[in-house]
């Protein structure tokens, strides 16, 4: 049985960035809804041994899109959580720093291409950065879909559901992006994924 896990901090925390409100509603209710289905779906089947990951990898291959969205999204959402702390933001250390440097030139540019990996998801889903066997990868995705099934390790992950912003900046999915790169990303947890 998958467990709803706790926030590193009060849903209030995150505010005005991401509101009491909006983690209420987005931790509370919508990441549940995806651990209660994905219970009730894995529940006495072979999949109820396995670990979060390979439930996504082999709901992923048998194409059995019900566990394969749940799992999923509950995965993301253990990512996206903990990628967030309150006054988050600012400098990146200096490890992730350099290999970001290496592998896009710039922290700006990577900057610029997360944000509009964000942007150009047409509809519900996730931008990503990720390593690709040793290179750093911007990546979006659509729906739950995640990158280890394409084999990369997710490293920094921003939902762009409506459910995620809508409340707190409507249609400005830009905006949102803005403030969750400058103002909500705990680089050293990102760093520590390395
Ligand atoms: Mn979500």
């Amino acid at each position: 049985m998958f467990e709803l896990p706790k926030l590193n901090y009060p849903n209030s925390a995150l505010s005005p960035i991401m509101s009491e409100q909006t983690l209420d509603l987005h931790h509370g209710k919508h990441h549940q809804t995806y651990i209660t289905n994905l219970n009730n779906f894995i529940k006495g089947s072979e999949y109820e041994k396995l670990t979060l990951e390979d439930i996504i990898k082999k709901s992923s291959t048998e194409k059995k899109l019900g566990i394969f969205n749940n799992a999923s999204q509950h995965w993301n959402h253990n990512l996206f959580w903990r990628c967030m702390k309150p006054n988050g933001g600012g400098n990146v250390p200096s490890k992730l720093e350099n290999k970001i440097k290496q592998d896009f030139g710039s922290v700006k540019k990577f900057r610029e291409e997360f944000i509009n990996a964000g942007i150009a998801q047409f509809g519900s889903g996730w931008c990503w950065l990720s390593l690709k066997e040793d290179k750093l990868v911007v990546t979006k995705s659509p729906n739950a879909e995640n990158p280890i099934i394409h084999n990369m390790k997710p490293i920094l992950g921003c939902d762009v559901w409506e459910h995620s912003y809508y409340l707190d900046y409507k249609n400005k999915r830009p905006v949102y992006l803005e403030n969750f790169f400058d103002k909500l990303i705990n680089w050293e947890f990102v760093e520590s994924l390395l």
